[in-house]
């Protein structure tokens, strides 16, 4: 039985791996946690009967406990999804974040290196490595251009795991992942935290309950959102490429070493977090036709008849911003036959009921 092991296992993207690798596969899959005092596992609870599905103890930020889990466990696959993944907090933690972020993978791919050269190793890139962008949309051929110390960090990462693919023949790569949300979103997101205030509003709106409007930072931000379930599908894809079938042409000299490639995975289409907003409430019942736009930057107000909906709050806005995230997933469609299920109506309509239903 081949083993897994995915860091982060408990956060959004390692949860829906998980469930993915169970279903698809017949690999056993171990999930590294950090030690907590309060459990955070309310996304691997029905897990917890699984035969093979196991925790394991892997704090990343600990050299040791990486290398003692890799030594152990000889894994097949190492996915690399713990890491610090609010760009916001990143100016207040730079430190943390270059530590979790990309020391880490140091440490991860030392330890592969070291013990078990042959695993296939994944490491959570972004589009945030893109940053102040130049061209759109964004391939895997633009530059590297990171806004904030968490879009650095991926980018240092990044040029480690090429390294270590280079110089060593690792099976190591690192996605392009454009946003990727979900019913299992963390709340600081501002995906998640439109749909659940908008639950919330819903429900006070419906017993004539005054209500706190949503707050916001930079709602004319953009970005390509697609569905976090479909991406762990185009990690797995990324994991397992081929080697091109040797052509009729080579002779004597064998194939050339097979080194895999880095892909993004995107919708290929952009909206702004104002775009979020209106088909959120529009979702909720709060018709579009019934709500308004008054005002301009941080005045920016949504109405809804007479009530005010939505407010921007400058806490909110960031040292430095992405304006706009536009991905080209051409590439990981054509060569790794992968397609997005669900589009950005598909999403947002799938967390906003979902987020209705929990608070009713
Ligand atoms: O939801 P966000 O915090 O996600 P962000 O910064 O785009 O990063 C996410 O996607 C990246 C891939 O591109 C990942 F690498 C990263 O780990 C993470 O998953 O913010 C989205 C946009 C930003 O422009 C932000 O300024 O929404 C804007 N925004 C406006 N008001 C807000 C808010 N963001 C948050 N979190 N909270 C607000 O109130």
């Amino acid at each position: 039985m081949k083993k897994v092991i995915i860091t982060g296992v408990t956060g959004q993207d390692g949860s829906h791996m998980a469930d993915y690798l169970l279903k698809h596969t017949d690999h056993r899959i171990m999930g590294g946690e950090r030690r907590l005092s309060i459990k955070n596992h309310q996304n691997i609870e029905h897990l917890a009967s699984e035969e093979r599905f196991l925790l394991i103890d892997l704090d990343v930020t600990d050299p040791q406990s990486i290398d003692r889990a890799i030594k152990e466990h000889k894994p097949d696959y190492f996915i690399n999804f713990a890491a610090n993944s609010f760009v916001g907090t990143s100016w207040e933690m730079p430190v943390n974040h270059m530590q979790t972020n990309c020391m880490a993978v140091l440490h991860q791919l030392e330890s592969i290196r070291k013990h078990c050269p042959k695993c296939r190793y994944y490491n959570a890139g972004s589009s945030e490595e893109f940053g102040d962008v130049v061209t759109s949309p964004q391939t895997e051929e633009h530059p590297l251009r990171p806004r904030s110390p968490y879009g650095a960090s991926k980018c240092a990462a990044r040029h480690l795991v090429k390294v270590y693919r280079d110089s060593y023949d690792l099976y190591a790569i690192q996605g392009w992942l454009f946003n990727h949300e979900g019913t299992r979103r963390g709340s600081e997101f501002v995906t998640r935290k439109i749909t659940q205030n908008v639950a919330r509003i819903t429900k006070e709106y419906a017993v004539e309950e005054s209500f706190e409007p949503l707050r916001l930072g930079n709602i004319e931000a953009k970005r390509d959102w697609s569905d976090a379930e479909d991406f762990v599908d185009g990690i797995w894809r990324m994991l397992n490429q081929q080697a091109p079938p040797r052509t009729a042409f080579s002779c004597g000299y064998g194939p050339a070493p097979f080194s895999p490639d880095d892909y993004v995975l995107s919708s290929n289409e952009t909206h702004s977090i104002k775009e979020f907003v209106e088909e959120a409430f529009n979702i909720a019942g709060f018709h579009r036709s019934l709500c308004r736009w008054e005002g301009t930057g941080e005045d920016t107000k949504y109405y809804h008849e007479d009530y005010l909906l939505v407010e921007i709050d400058p806490r909110f806005y960031r040292p430095a911003e992405v304006d706009l995230l536009l991905g080209d997933s051409t590439r990981a469609r054509k060569e790794l036959n992968w397609k997005p299920k669900t589009n950005f109506i598909g999403l947002v309509d799938k967390m906003v009921r979902h987020d209705l239903n929990l608070i009713s």
